[in-house]
């Protein structure tokens, strides 16, 4: 394997000198967490970026997940997809809630909003969908089955950091969005997290419960958990929204040169770019089709032979997970899609070289100059 490795994703970082003055004021300050300066700051400013109302810090998107599944009192079933990352699901097992899976849509990957009401039964509270890959989920007829039957609805929106949609905050969808700041994500503060909320309200109710449910000094309204967001975490965040549009045209830049080199490669399909919507590119989605030479899986070998750490979100599925699993379950595109995926790198400091790199491992598995076999033999 070569020693210059491509990954999937690098995290976009600001300059080190920039962070030196927000630490000694941190050192000064001696505070470190539990809501300081620069948590309150970053708070307000996400709010002014993201043109969203409430916003509550935390210190990862799973613990953001979890408490706000625990804000909305959801109880017994929740409907979800099963085409995600891990903690969609784990979030709800923390919470002793039963996820029922319905499929995707084959081109979104995000829930197929016109399977949901057949899985809805009377212990039905939630819908928990995911804008897998920034990629809006048919938010309209969510929320009208929503309205319809009662339900909340939360957004996994680990994903999607900044998109907008017909001209509005994708995140102002549903009761609750979750967010992630994970080093993976198109915006990043190491670790953090936030939820997105419609009123003074649940944000309060949120901020009691990231706090281990503490009201005030001596009164806790609920078996909250420890999910802040430190001041580390927050002055760092300050400094990555200074550049967070241009890290984001960056990626769009390598997205659409993405999609020119691909055009010319028969079996391979970019995901389209969603319409109405300003994107985040936070993921390079690519279907392996049977027209390809090779099998995604010997692609997949292929990229990593070559030092290329391509990966394939999300596979397996969730719901073959063995805490997950049902027999009978079966989940059509969803299955079809985690088999053909591939997410290649994507990120804003992308070079011109390794993009070349990728493009010819691309190439030459499509003319069949590689070493796999190729499907069939
Ligand atoms: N909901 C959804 C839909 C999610 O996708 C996620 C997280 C969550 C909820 C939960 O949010 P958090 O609790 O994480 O805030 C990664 C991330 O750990 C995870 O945050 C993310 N989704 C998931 C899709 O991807 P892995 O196991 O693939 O990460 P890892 O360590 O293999 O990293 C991938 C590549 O990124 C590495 O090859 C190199 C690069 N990388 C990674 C890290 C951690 C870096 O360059 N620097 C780094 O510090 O899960």
């Amino acid at each position: 394997m070569a020693d210059d490795l491509i990954t999937v994703t690098r995290p976009s970082l600001p300059d080190l000198e920039k962070l030196q003055p927000l630490l000694e004021e941190i050192w000064k300050s001696g505070r470190l967490t539990n809501g300081g300066r620069f948590h309150e700051e970053l708070e307000a400013r996400l709010c002014e970026y993201l043109g969203v109302e409430h916003l509550s810090l935390f210190t990862n998107g799973t613990i953001a997940l979890v408490t706000a599944l625990q804000a909305m009192r959801v109880t017994g079933e929740v409907i979800t997809t099963p085409y995600t990352f891990a903690a969609t699901p784990h979030a709800l097992l923390w919470n002793k809630l039963k996820p029922v899976f319905v499929d995707i849509e084959p081109d979104s990957f995000n829930l197929d909003a016109s399977k949901i009401e057949a899985a809805i039964t009377p212990e039905t509270t939630a819908i928990l969908p995911v804008h897998c890959y920034g990629t809006p989920a048919n938010i309209d007829e969510i929320q009208r089955i929503a309205d319809l039957y009662g339900l909340h609805v939360i957004y996994d929106a680990a994903h999607a950091f900044a998109v907008r949609y017909r001209g509005r905050s994708l995140l102002e969808a549903g009761d609750i969005s979750v967010l992630s700041f994970h080093a993976t994500k198109v915006f990043n503060t190491f670790e953090g997290g936030a939820l997105i909320l419609k009123d003074k309200k649940t944000k309060q109710r949120v901020d009691y419960l990231k706090n281990f449910g503490f009201a005030n000094e001596t009164t806790v309204v609920a078996p909250g958990i420890n999910g802040k967001m430190n001041e580390f975490q927050a002055a760092l965040g300050l400094l990555q929204l200074e550049k967070i549009d241009s890290d984001i045209r960056a990626r769009q830049s390598v997205y659409r040169k993405y999609r020119e080199e691909l055009m010319g490669i028969e079996g391979l399909q970019l995901m389209e770019e969603p319409v109405d919507t300003e994107w985040n590119y936070s993921y390079c989605p690519v279907l392996v089709n049977e027209s390809f030479p090779l099998s995604r899986d010997d692609l997949y070998s292929e990229f990593r032979k070559q030092g290329i750490l391509v990966r394939r979100y999300f596979y397996p599925l969730v719901s073959d997970f063995p805490m997950y699993f049902a027999p009978s379950a079966v989940f059509e595109n969803a299955a079809d899609t985690a088999q053909r995926i591939l997410c290649l790198p994507i990120y804003s400091d992308l070079n011109d070289e390794d993009f070349g790199r990728i493009i010819s491992c691309l190439r030459e598995a499509a003319n069949g100059h590689h070493g796999a076999s190729g499907r069939g033999q």
